[in-house]
């Protein structure tokens, strides 16, 4: 499919025998990075436009991220929460003047952030709401994706994610993602929370139709639900909002985080929520070797700092709209839509093309790294520090493999 070294195929044929092929990666093995750029074995240079999954937010590698994570690493990495810190309390006061929320839980995975959510969902629901006990319902949406446990695959409609893995937790109703009428069909007096991805991105980056979030608070509210948004991937600037939630001026109960909250140096993941959501969590209910530890808390600080002091939000929304208006100007021989929302796009391409794999390799080969989603999906996701000029040029590498 694309040319492969030496080298490369070396290291290739190692993680074949050795690892298990629970992924299908491009055949690029990267050794370094910086800024929006990636190095593979042999030298060769390729702009990112997967950011690691939006994680890279802030450019590979940022040297200010870095230096905090060294200067902390060479003081104290872990103490677990059995003792105190001197870097949480430091961060979790940031994470709150920065969102708005009251209080913050660290975690380090996403998918360990989206687990809190839904435990604070429940307990929520039985402590405050008065759910008999164990009944409590989540609504989730279709075409989701929060991660790899056994709870939340359970909830995917993605037979890839659901694999052989059942039996799965109950407790939860998928509906069809955008439909408002669909989330009020299926409340029930046990409904605790709607759980949802203001803007789906494995499913192609899926902006649903305008007013559904807001539409979505409404009924909440009315029937005294929890709105709890997963801004993993759609948060921390990528669709040139702080959170994608805010393009619809609404407030939700509660999120998730993770990805870019450490610019892609180390694992770190929050549930951030309200004083009286938060206080459903009493000692020893829940935690994680890992969480909060003083490693994660100084990188994330550094991480939200470079978001802020780079204005990479702005930066995000203004080149996203460039990034729009070139995308829409390529010829439509092979693109059947293009969806995109500050720094993040996805571009379908008709079936006739021959699916969107073919399309990353010949991408690669130009130098320019992404992915793709769903058979027929391009998706796209730079680093928020791209510059105009790198868009041109990958716009340019876009339409002549689209040619
Ligand atoms: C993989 C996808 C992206 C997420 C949202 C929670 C999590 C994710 C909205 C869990 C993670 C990742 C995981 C990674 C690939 C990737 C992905 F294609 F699978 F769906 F980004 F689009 N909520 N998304 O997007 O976070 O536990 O991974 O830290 O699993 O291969 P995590």
């Amino acid at each position: 499919m694309s040319t492969v070294t030496s080298k490369a195929l070396e290291l290739i044929e190692l993680e074949n025998h050795y690892g298990a092929h629970n992924y299908s990666p491009l055949d690029v093995v990267c050794t370094r990075a910086e800024g929006v750029f990636l190095e593979d074995v042999d030298g060769k240079k390729y702009m990112d436009f997967l950011a690691a999954y939006s994680a890279v937010n802030q450019g590979h590698n940022h040297p200010r991220i870095a230096k905090a994570m060294i200067d902390q690493v060479q003081k104290l990495a872990l103490t677990s929460r059995a003792f105190r810190n001197d870097q949480f309390p430091v961060l979790l006061q940031k994470l709150c003047k920065l969102t708005g929320f009251d209080k913050a839980l660290l975690m380090n995975s996403g998918a360990e952030a989206v687990v809190t959510a839904l435990k604070a969902m429940r307990t929520w629901g039985y402590d405050k709401k008065g759910i008999e006990y164990p009944k409590a319902e989540i609504i989730v949406a279709d075409g989701n994706f929060h991660g790899r446990t056994t709870t939340i695959v359970g909830f995917s409609t993605d037979p890839d994610s659901t694999s052989r893995f059942g039996p799965f937790t109950p407790g939860f109703a998928v509906v069809e993602y955008g439909s408002l009428e669909a989330v009020k069909a299926a409340i029930t007096p046990n409904t605790c929370a709607v759980f949802v991805e203001p803007i789906q991105g494995e499913a192609g980056v899926v902006i649903p139709p305008k007013g559904y979030l807001k539409g979505l608070r409404e009924i909440c509210t009315a029937n005294n639900i929890l709105l709890i948004l997963d801004e993993i991937q759609s948060g921390l600037g990528r669709t040139g909002k702080l959170f994608a939630f805010e393009h619809e001026g609404i407030r939700p109960d509660g999120i998730t985080i993770g990805k870019a909250l450490s610019g892609g140096l180390y694992p770190v993941s929050a549930f951030l929520s309200s004083d009286e959501v938060m206080d459903v969590f009493t000692p020893g209910i829940h935690g994680s070797t890992y969480g909060g530890n003083p490693l994660a808390c100084a990188v994330a600080g550094a991480a939200l700092d470079v978001l802020v002091d780079e204005k990479l939000v702005e930066r995000a929304a203004e080149l996203g709209a460039y990034l729009q208006t070139k995308l829409e100007a390529i010829p439509k021989d092979k693109i059947s839509a293009i969806r995109c929302i500050g720094l993040w796009a996805g571009v379908d391409l008709k079936p006739e093309a021959g699916g969107a794999r073919k399309y990353c390799y010949l991408l690669k080969d130009r130098g320019m790294l992404c992915k793709d989603t769903h058979v027929n999906t391009i998706r796209l996701a730079p680093p928020l520090v791209i510059t105009k000029e790198q868009i041109d040029w990958a716009v340019q590498q876009l339409t002549e493999v689209l040619a």
